[in-house]
């Protein structure tokens, strides 16, 4: 089967995407204060090969060629993060100039190459100041959050299109501060569902905000959504299939587009759950523009635990590749909420790539991108309005926990002399995104 980019509404965007922390590097440079990740990347043990941000993609300093390969790719948009830290080096109070300068050239930038810039707000860079006070477990990291925007928004303008609030809200409380694994590391179910309240807050307090400086960029959230099989038809199998939803899907999800939460999870967290304030679902569910999911993958759920079928295949991070499950993730939110247009802000895959004569021939990570365009498509002919697609990711990057060990890039990166390779699914991208007709 071939997919080709006729077989997409004239207007639909195609992108690649990146974040701050992962790229970026020079993290001493130019005032930037530090992040939770700086910290964490400190700590021995929190990182599987030891490493950290501090020189990455070295995109900090790299900007042109980055932008000059992004615009070869052919896309028409490029999705990136800006670092409060450099924003605010304390997360609150006086404005660094120097870091609103640097994201000011790489909006310029990526406009002088036909690049539409779409922005996210919070990639999980929290300054290290605000964790001091508690982080996202304190309320006030939400009003905080709410000044950086509104510091950011007027400064870009509208010259960025689009701009998202957080990404991955679940990462960044759940994943941060109930399993562990991410910045700040601690393990608290009841401060972490503190956090996820106080990210969607801060989200909702950032939209109000923003509407009035940048009223015609298009504002959003992003959120990574994992539709939840049953293993089997037995109701319990069922049961851990809808729990599994709920604390991974519903509990975000519902608080932007019903103002609530669900309420089989709420009975379910017991004393867990987050104080409510008057006033903080009509934050949570201010109107937004766009939806931004991000998938990778599904889960199948046991009573007994999660279960991993044999007969699927398995990228480097250990999630199944299933494509039909974004398919199947779009036709049902779309039918169970009242959604804006949605954009699949990231979807990819790592693989273990290796450089043979300067090439990389990732013919799994092609693969796997020419499944889930397709699958993107099947939405689409279902009658989903999604605008666009984005490719986690453009270049090689620090994968977080897991150091360099992980490469999701369509481009190589070289870390012993920061070249950038195009493997063979950036050259089928560029296919894609330029040659209209072409089956790929
Ligand atoms: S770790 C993660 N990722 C990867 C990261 O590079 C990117 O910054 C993120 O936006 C690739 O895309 C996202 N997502 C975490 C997914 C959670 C998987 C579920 C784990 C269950 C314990």
């Amino acid at each position: 089967m071939t997919i080709k980019r006729t077989d997409f509404p004239d207007n639909f965007i195609f992108g690649v995407a990146t974040s701050s922390y992962q790229i970026e590097g020079a993290t001493n440079e130019d005032g930037r204060g530090d992040s939770i990740w700086d910290t964490f990347c400190r700590e021995p043990g929190r990182i599987q090969d030891g490493t950290g941000g501090d020189v990455a993609c070295d995109h900090y300093h790299l900007w042109p060629q980055d932008l000059d390969l992004i615009q070869s790719l052919g896309v028409d948009a490029y999705r990136f993060s800006v670092a409060w830290p450099r924003i605010q080096p304390d997360g609150k109070g006086p404005v660094n100039q120097k870091g609103l300068d640097f994201y000011e050239r790489l909006v310029d930038g990526m406009l002088e190459r036909g690049l539409q810039p779409y922005l996210t707000l919070y990639h999980w860079d929290l300054p290290q100041t605000l964790q001091d006070e508690g982080g996202w477990v304190n309320r006030e990291t939400a009003y905080r959050f709410a000044e950086y925007a509104r510091v950011v928004a007027e400064r870009l303008g509208g010259r960025v299109r689009s701009y998202a609030t957080l990404n991955e809200p679940w990462c960044s409380s759940i994943l941060s501060y109930q399993i562990g694994e991410h910045a700040p590391g601690l393990q608290d179910r009841r401060a972490a569902l503190a956090a996820a309240h106080h990210l969607l807050l801060g989200h909702g307090e950032a939209v109000k905000v923003m509407r009035d400086i940048v009223p015609g960029s298009s504002l959003g959230i992003v959120l990574n959504l994992q539709p939840a099989y049953p293993a089997s038809d037995r109701e319990e199998d069922v049961a851990a299939a809808r729990f599994a939803d709920g604390t991974f899907n519903r509990w975000f999800l519902d608080p932007i587009f019903r103002g609530e939460y669900p309420a089989d999870i709420w009975d379910a967290y017991g004393e867990d759950v987050p104080t409510v304030q008057d006033g903080d679902f009509a934050a949570t569910s201010q109107p937004i523009d766009f939806l931004g999911v991000n998938y990778y993958s599904r889960s199948v759920n046991g009573a007994t635990g999660n279960v991993r079928p044999s007969e699927s295949s398995y990228t480097h991070m250990g999630w199944e590749v299933y494509p039909q499950g974004l398919t199947d993730l779009l036709v049902r939110i779309n039918h169970d909420y009242t959604v804006p247009p949605v954009y699949i802000t990231e979807n990819g895959a790592a693989y273990p790539d290796e450089l043979e004569g300067g090439r990389v021939h990732d013919a799994q990570r092609v693969e796997y991108f020419k499944a889930h365009v397709q699958a993107t498509s099947d939405a689409v002919q279902q009658g989903v309005n999604v605008a666009g697609y984005f490719a986690w990711s453009l270049m090689d990057n620090f994968e977080w926990a897991f150091g360099y060990s992980r490469r999701f890039g369509m481009v190589y990166v070289d870390y012993g002399n920061q070249q950038r390779i195009l493997k063979d699914s950036a050259k089928w991208y560029q296919t894609l995104v330029t040659r209209q007709d072409a089956g790929v």
